[in-house]
């Protein structure tokens, strides 16, 4: 079973998530940085899977350890699953939630369903696989909450946003939670547990 991955990202909470939901599992990460490897390729993908893989291969090509990479965001249904995967370039960091409030103000509570969206990425020598999580929940009108990054002071969750969530509580029930479980299995599978 693999036991150390290395994850291409330069967000360092995708990082903590990634470590608090795979510690548990027995599963160390590196960041791109501690294993030498400081990439940060053109993201001109136009699927959540297509970007995960740029990111994870730019990474598994300098460094040639196994690698995991997250492309995510929030797709909103009124807005025909915008941002999508262009969610981290909707606004500047810190104004995603403001701009996206504001661009909702005029739709009704009964239609403002959304999904967290995650594709992890994983390559080694034997090749590349994709694993994907969502979350469903709907925006709110407000922003609640300090926990978390991104979206997640606008995102419900039954009654809480995913920011008003402890660490645990939102790794649980989060897209990236999803996919990285999703990996977990994998892993085992392909070791024969
Ligand atoms: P890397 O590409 O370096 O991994 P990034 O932040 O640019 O970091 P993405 O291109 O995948 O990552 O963009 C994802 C954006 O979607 C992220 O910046 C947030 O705005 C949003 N997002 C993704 N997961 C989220 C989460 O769990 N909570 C809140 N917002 C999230």
């Amino acid at each position: 079973m693999i036991n150390k991955l290395v994850m291409a990202t330069n967000n360092a909470n995708k990082l903590r998530e990634a470590r608090e939901i795979l510690a548990p599992l027995g599963i160390e990460v590196l960041s791109q940085r501690e294993a030498g490897a400081d990439c940060e390729p053109d993201e001109n993908g136009v699927t959540f899977a297509e970007n995960a893989v740029i990111k994870a291969k730019a990474v598994y090509d300098t460094v040639h350890m196994p690698t995991i990479a997250d492309d995510s965001g929030l797709c909103v249904d009124a807005l025909d699953g915008r941002p999508g995967v262009y969610s981290a370039r909707y606004a500047p960091k810190g104004q995603e939630c403001a701009k996206l409030l504001d661009e909702m103000k005029d739709i009704p509570d009964d239609e403002r369903s959304a999904a967290f969206c995650c594709t992890i990425a994983y390559i080694d020598e034997n090749g590349t696989h994709t694993m994907n999580g969502e979350c469903r929940g709907k925006i709110g009108f407000e922003q609640r909450g300090t926990n978390g990054f991104g979206y997640d002071p606008v995102f419900l969750y039954g009654e809480k946003t995913l920011a008003e969530m402890s660490a645990d509580e939102k790794n649980d029930i989060s897209h990236r939670g999803a996919a990285l479980r999703c990996l977990y299995q994998f892993l085992k599978e392909r070791n024969g547990d």
